[in-house]
């Protein structure tokens, strides 16, 4: 009820479904393929005043925010990490695939695909749930016969390209049934949380896009770590998320990372 009316307060939803069927502008962030809209910016303002009128003391972290020189810094003290539209390129291209918005505190996360009205939430030690019905991680342990979801990313350099798809061959000649890309790596990790898939890995997501979504594979049974096999840091742009560890350590052992030219400025990685 909480995240209901969050998301009802600041009408969020009806300003990216009216903004979805439409022309946009878009401009360019940290690379050709990191794109932004006047719609992620207003759709992040409306959410940082809702939650500021009830949290007044909370702090934040907005792609957005960050985007425009705010620091990135995720300290004790209750914060919220804000995507607005995870997956913009979808969302600029009136993608079929999802355009919806996501924050996220220390204690829960909210994934909401808004075009397929499809809301993720997960409560630490409350379990993770879909549209009010509980969600579990499929359990898989045998990597061949698991579907993995991935994302390209926005990194163009060479090394990344050559690195991303040797990961992508090196995964398929395992073999995995299955590699997937939905375009928004909110929604790929919660694929993972749902049992439609049984791994996601990413490397060059920023911590916005899957903060919200690591809850939620977690409280629905489900491993997160580093794409090296070591501890999850949100801000390290590395991860793995798996039915079992046995999953996710196959998938450590095959990706291998490289070192993410796009990025902002103040602080973020570091
Ligand atoms: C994007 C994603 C996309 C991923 C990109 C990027 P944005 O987020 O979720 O799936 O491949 O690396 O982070 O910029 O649309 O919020």
């Amino acid at each position: 009820s909480h995240t209901r009316l969050l998301f009802c307060d600041c009408s969020v939803i009806q300003v990216i479904l009216s903004a979805f069927q439409q022309q946009k502008e878009v401009r360019l962030k940290s690379s050709p393929a990191d794109l932004v809209t006047e719609t992620d910016q207003q759709v992040e303002k409306m959410l940082i005043s809702a939650i500021r009128r009830k949290y007044p003391q909370h702090r934040f972290i907005g792609e957005e925010s960050v985007a425009a020189g705010e620091a990135v810094e995720l300290t004790d003290s209750p914060t919220w990490i804000i995507d607005p539209i995870d997956g913009t390129v979808n969302f600029v291209h009136r993608s079929q695939a999802q355009s919806y918005c996501l924050c996220h505190q220390t204690e829960f996360g909210i994934v909401y695909s808004c075009v397929e009205d499809k809301l993720f939430h997960a409560q630490r030690g409350r379990g993770a749930y879909l549209n009010g019905k509980p969600l579990c991680v499929s359990g898989q342990t045998d990597i061949h016969r698991c579907v993995v979801v991935t994302e390209i990313g926005a990194e163009r350099d060479d090394l990344a390209l050559s690195t991303m798809t040797s990961n992508i061959c090196r995964l398929l000649r395992l073999p995995v049934q299955g590699v997937r890309a939905l375009g928004t790596a909110a929604v790929d990790m919660c694929q993972v949380a749902t049992g439609g898939a049984d791994a996601y890995y990413h490397i060059g997501m920023h911590c916005w896009d899957i903060a919200a979504s690591t809850i939620i594979v977690l409280e629905a049974g489900g491993v997160v770590m580093d794409t090296d096999g070591s501890e999850f840091d949100m801000m390290s742009r590395k991860v793995i998320a798996a039915s079992s560890s046995a999953v996710a350590n196959g998938i450590a052992q095959v990706v291998q990372a490289f070192p993410c030219l796009t990025y902002f400025k103040n602080g973020e990685g570091e």
